[in-house]
């Protein structure tokens, strides 16, 4: 049978139904920071809209202007304003009374914790501020922070954001390899990190890499400034300089600069699919609008009483907006915690929760479904009433994972914000506002105040109600990328060619509109499987498999089938119970798959009935807990395995071939 075109003219077919919607809880939307009339208000005028969100910060000069787009797709946003964006998030909550208020719960995974209150966080940043500017760094100037999730990585990103210093913080845990090319696109004069890191109850070397990366004549690196965290053994040289032998020394108080709002703030590499990671550019003043009223906004935040935890690392675009600027610009209290979830053992978020009385829990579906699989019974034994609002963000959130976030950790009380965003967004774009806006289990809603998305078809055409497609931004945003660090050709070509004559920015991921109107997010493009010439999303499909009472995860990915195109092969996590029944016997896992076969063919339509199944014990996962299909396609094709350097455990690879030559 040869592919035949879809009968529809849309992009991606639309396969998977949802009729269940929770309104926003009464209480909460009484009291709600935003409320419905803020929609009409910032379409009618966006640049008054976020102008006076810009508003909530504190300004050097105020600006006069507010969006210049004139030289699309570059934008500039309160250019003449100036700002200290460190002076935002720490100085002017002392100012304002609130030094003794709790910034962060820090909690090490060892166990170690610390309370840091603004004016501690201030003396911290200004003694980091110190002693970056003694070790020879100016404005202009970039640093890298490799560190794991301890205070000192939060003090030395505002201290770079305080000089005028772009930072690039770079995942603890990427290779040597990754670090040394991380560090020269951005030419970084200065590294910081630490001796070492904890990982489920050890202590692994982590200035090891940074040694490696800077080894070679041509490395811009001057200086290697080191946190002594796990005390393990490290080499030593020239340029390397212990933290608390510099730091410790300076003074607590640092007369900090405005800077100009588009001064650059952040560098941020995203691996991409294919090629060289991108430096994705953002600077001062629209991100940090976006980034503090989407924290505010999104999560109803109260200063005054919430605390919040965002689970993310920082060196993930989430924990710059969500752990750093947003909060810290809010004046917010929040939990930061070093270790993994399981470490020393699976309640250990819950535990946090309870200790903290955490009110508003922000993390992302691939742990969701992770403590789906460890079973409700972990979650139960704890306190949990505190919470109040819950979110997501990363991936497409499975309706069932929806559902079971809201019953089990939410207790049908709290709303479920799903926020999608990108790196280049810079901070939440499509999101539930919890007070306004009725939810539904898997889609992230309508875009926020003051943005503009949506979906069309290949010939760039609104696809309506029911359909979907390639999800736009048509409308230029505070916290937008600017560029890409030393290449805008290859930021213009990525990111605004595609729709080049509407001059709106793909954002590279599938979408569609459900008979409603409410937005779903269907997973990247580039996964987009095509089978007998329909277009089918792989969220869709895995929402199926997912949505089957024995399975915690799936992945599935298009693999070449002479009949087809491609066929859909699905990788299948199990619940626990499920997982033990099947090793033990095999014909029960054979049974297990005829019927997760026959399962999405009933919820979603024979045409994406996979054509195989495999049961497994782990996903690839990048750091943030995407799941690469991409070395799925390759295991599902027999082809050797693409590059693996960005995946979370690179072991994890060898367990899923390991366990399908045997048969499981
Ligand atoms: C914040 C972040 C961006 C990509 C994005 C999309 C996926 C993120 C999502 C979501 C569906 C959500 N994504 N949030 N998909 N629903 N709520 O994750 O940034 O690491 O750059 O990834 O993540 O595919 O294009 P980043």
């Amino acid at each position: 049978m040869a592919p035949e075109t879809p009968a529809s003219a849309n992009t991606l077919d639309n396969l998977l139904v949802e009729d269940r919607t929770f309104a926003p809880p009464e209480a909460l939307a009484a009291h709600a920071n935003v409320s419905e009339e803020a929609y009409a208000r910032a379409e009618a005028d966006p640049e008054a809209f976020w102008a006076e969100q810009a508003r909530r910060l504190q300004w050097e000069t105020p600006f006069t202007q507010v969006l210049d787009f004139s030289d699309a797709p570059h934008a500039t946003w309160f250019a003449d304003g100036t700002l200290n964006v460190a002076v935002n998030c720490a100085d002017r909550h002392v100012a304002a009374g609130n030094g003794d208020k709790v910034a962060i719960h820090w909690e090490g995974e060892p166990g170690d914790a610390k309370d840091i209150t603004y004016a501690e966080l201030t003396a911290q940043v200004s003694k980091a501020a110190n002693a970056l500017t003694e070790l020879g760094l100016r404005a202009g100037d970039r640093a890298a922070i490799y560190l794991p999730m301890i205070p000192e990585a939060i003090y030395s990103m505002l201290a770079c954001a305080r000089l005028g210093v772009a930072h690039s913080v770079i995942f603890g845990g990427f290779s040597a390899e990754a670090l040394r090319t991380r560090i020269g696109d951005a030419s970084a004069k200065l590294v910081i990190t630490s001796d070492g890191q904890f990982r489920r109850g050890s202590a692994v070397p982590l200035k090891a890499a940074v040694d490696d990366a800077v080894a070679t004549p041509d490395s811009p690196v001057e200086h290697v400034l080191v946190v002594r965290r796990t005390g393990i053994d490290v080499t030593w040289t020239g340029r390397d300089v212990w933290w608390d032998e510099l730091v410790d020394r300076q003074e607590p108080v640092h007369q900090a600069q405005a800077f100009p709002a588009e001064q650059p703030l952040f560098i941020l590499y995203t691996s991409g699919t294919t090629g060289k990671p991108k430096g994705i550019l953002h600077t001062s003043g629209g991100y940090l609008t976006q980034a503090s009223w989407t924290h505010w906004a999104v999560f109803d935040l109260k200063p005054g009483s919430d605390v919040f935890w965002c689970t993310a690392d920082i060196g993930w675009v989430t924990g710059h907006s969500y752990i750093v600027y947003g909060p810290l610009s809010n004046g917010a209290t929040q939990v930061v915690y070093e270790g993994t979830p399981n470490s020393p053992h699976e309640g250990r978020h819950w535990e946090i929760i309870d200790k903290y009385k955490v009110s508003i829990y922000y993390t992302a579906p691939t742990l969701i479904r992770t403590f789906m699989k460890w079973g409700r019974q972990i979650p139960e034994r704890y306190d949990l009433s505190s919470l109040r609002v819950l979110g997501s963000v990363g991936e497409p959130i499975n309706p069932e994972a929806w559902m079971w976030y809201r019953e089990v950790i939410g207790k049908n009380r709290c709303p479920i914000v799903d926020t999608w965003w990108q790196t280049e967004t810079g901070a939440m774009m499509i999101s539930p506002l919890p007070g306004v806006t009725a939810t539904k289990p898997g889609s992230a809603m309508r875009p926020l105040p003051g943005i503009s998305a949506i979906v069309v078809n290949d010939e760039g055409e609104p696809v309506g109600n029911g359909g979907g497609g390639y999800l736009v931004l048509d409308k230029p945003w505070p916290s937008m990328l600017r560029t890409i660090w030393g290449d805008d050709e290859r930021f213009k070509d990525t990111y605004w060619s595609r729709f080049a004559a509407q001059g709106w920015y793909f954002a590279g991921d599938g979408a569609k509109y459900d008979t409603d109107g409410a937005l779903w997010l269907l997973g990247r493009v580039d996964d987009v499987m095509n089978v007998s010439g329909h277009r089918i999303s792989t969220t869709e499909v895995e929402s199926a498999l997912v949505a089957h009472p024995k399975v915690a995860e799936a992945a599935v990915v298009g693999a070449n089938d002479a009949m087809t195109g491609q066929g859909i092969v699905a990788f299948v996590i199990l619940r626990s119970e499920a997982a033990s029944a099947t090793t033990e016997d095999p014909a029960a896992g054979e049974a297990l798959i005829a019927e997760l076969r026959g399962h999405v063919g009933t919820q979603i339509g024979p045409i994406a009935r996979p054509r195989q199944v495999m049961i497994v014990p782990e996903l690839p996962k990048t750091r943030s807990g995407k799941i690469m299909r991409r070395l799925l396609r390759d295991v599902a094709e027999n082809r050797d395995l693409g590059d693996v350097t960005t995946l979370q455990d690179s072991s994890v690879m060898n367990l899923i071939t390991a366990g399908l030559s045997t048969g499981k």
